[in-house]
């Protein structure tokens, strides 16, 4: 069998692609972010005005402003490359989901990039009125009864963005819309991991929505891994 020109130019682009995918290679900064002082206790939070979502909890669901962890660990805090880094040309394809399920976001604090598509789900039998309060990016509210479809939705400028359910006052999580590819979340030890980073100087920032942003340089040559801690200062409120 013999392949016509454009079609073996199009298995070579195809190949060429799977290869940079399958091995992006370039180095790693993880680390780990803690806090210093004494931060003040999440709260339990009083469900009773919408008995169909507290019946869903054996225990009362907790605020989530500051979600610490053993070691004095800090969760939900978007480590990020902020400068040194080109622009992305294009957001990825794929859809993120921010999903409103026993009147509570899931991921509290969510991550994505510029143009990429937000879904925001509701796994209730109640609707929902979600509300992030853009100030840079434009504001909108959007009802969700149950049983419709995902709302779909993109931000075109990068910003921290502050969610809210107009019905329900005790729901709350955070958009963290960012301009890199580059960007993590810390988890329950209050880790994060940002691979496949190209040699260069970068500068890391990391933000967290009660102890504000914080920022290091940090330089990757060839494949190495870099370590870089981040220690907020607790203040209670
Ligand atoms: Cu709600």
């Amino acid at each position: 069998m013999q392949l016509s020109k454009s079609c073996t130019a199009t298995l070579t682009a195809l190949t060429f692609a799977a290869i940079v995918t399958a091995a992006p290679g370039g180095g790693t900064v993880t680390g780990k972010v803690t806090y210093t002082g004494t931060p003040a206790k999440p709260k339990p939070i009083d469900m009773a005005k919408e008995p169909s979502c507290a019946k869903q909890y054996t225990t009362p669901l907790m605020t989530e402003n500051v979600v610490t962890g053993s070691g004095n660990t800090l969760e939900y805090v978007v480590v990020y490359i902020s400068a040194g880094a080109p622009d992305e040309s294009s957001a990825p394809s794929t859809a993120v989901t921010f999903d409103q399920k026993g009147c509570h976001y899931t991921p509290h604090v969510l991550a994505f990039q510029v143009n990429q598509e937000l879904k925001v789900t509701n796994s209730d039998q109640t609707s929902h009125n979600i509300h992030p309060l853009a100030k840079i990016n434009r504001e909108w509210n959007k009802s969700q009864p149950p049983g419709t479809p995902p709302i779909s939705e993109k931000y075109d400028k990068p910003e921290f963005i502050s969610v809210k359910c107009n019905i329900h006052p005790w729901m709350h999580g955070w958009f963290a819309v960012v301009k890199t590819s580059h960007y993590a979340v810390s988890d329950g030890s209050g880790e994060f991991k940002l691979p496949n980073l190209p040699p260069g100087k970068y500068t890391l920032t990391a933000w967290h929505e009660s102890y504000g942003t914080q920022t290091q340089e940090v330089t990757i040559s060839g494949n190495e891994t870099k370590s870089a801690n981040f220690v907020f200062t607790a203040k209670p409120y």
